[in-house]
């Protein structure tokens, strides 16, 4: 299985230092791909996924595993996440993300929102249980997928937290503060960000943790 494992250190003042997991997902490509890879994802419960935006107009959305294409609100009294639509201009060097936060080991199944990528099998699971439930796989539910009769996005745009990514230079990401409770800001150091294995620093976790202090 392709899977990329960020590192990031959260430092608060030089005294303690903490490390949490980022599972990193392309979205799209630059030559048109409608997929997510990896599509598949185990994250322990503190990780991060973080969703990259490669190329193409794409969404992450979640949904029930039976209802694939619909947004999970529909279906249960899950709020769940949706990223909106992330086009990516041609020739464009930054990478937007989306990052989301692994609060239980409960499988997530996600989905593209856009046109028809659902059916056509733009589909991800983050901690698939086919020990749990040996009918809910990958597979199924892009069989599922494969009929539904519509493609619906998510409502509003909630539950995890954008930021930018530079494919060739140091930058400094900047997330929406009112998405989640992770607001620090991320900045990159290597130039290899779709398939990383770099560490990102926690830049402003200090900040917030002074703002919490006061
Ligand atoms: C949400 O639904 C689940 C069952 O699907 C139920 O166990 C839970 O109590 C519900 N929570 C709320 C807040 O209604
Ligand atoms: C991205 O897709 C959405 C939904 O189809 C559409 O409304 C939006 O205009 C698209 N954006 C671009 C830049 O193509
Ligand atoms: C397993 O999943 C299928 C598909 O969602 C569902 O119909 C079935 O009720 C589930 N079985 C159990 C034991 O939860
Ligand atoms: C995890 O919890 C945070 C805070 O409540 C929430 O914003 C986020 O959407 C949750 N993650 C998932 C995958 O539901
Ligand atoms: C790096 O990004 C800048 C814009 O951020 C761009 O002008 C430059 O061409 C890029 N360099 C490479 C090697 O991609
Ligand atoms: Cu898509």
């Amino acid at each position: 299985m392709q899977f990329s494992t960020l590192a990031i250190s959260a430092f608060i003042g030089s005294a303690l230092a903490q490390t949490t997991t980022v599972h990193v997902v392309t979205v799209g490509s630059k030559s048109g791909a409608i997929a997510y890879s990896p599509n598949s994802v185990t994250a322990a419960v503190g990780d991060m996924v973080q969703f990259q935006f490669a190329g193409g107009n794409h969404t992450v959305t979640q949904s029930t595993f039976d209802q694939p294409c619909q947004p999970i609100a529909m279906n249960s009294n899950v709020t769940g996440f949706f990223s909106g639509f992330m086009p990516v201009a041609a020739g464009s060097t930054d990478t937007a993300a989306y990052t989301i936060a692994i609060n239980n080991t409960t499988p997530i199944w996600v989905y593209c929102s856009q046109a028809t990528h659902c059916q056509k099998g733009m589909n991800l699971v983050i901690n698939v249980n086919p020990t749990k439930n040996a009918s809910r796989t990958l597979a199924a539910y892009t069989a599922l997928a494969a009929k539904a009769s519509a493609n619906l996005p998510g409502v509003s745009i909630e539950g995890g937290v954008d930021s930018t990514v530079s494919a060739n230079s140091s930058s400094t990401g900047s997330s929406s503060a009112s998405q989640t409770s992770s607001s620090a800001s991320t900045s990159t150091n290597g130039a290899t960000n779709l398939y990383p294995s770099v560490t990102l620093t926690v830049g402003g976790a200090l900040a917030l943790f002074m703002g919490l202090m006061m």
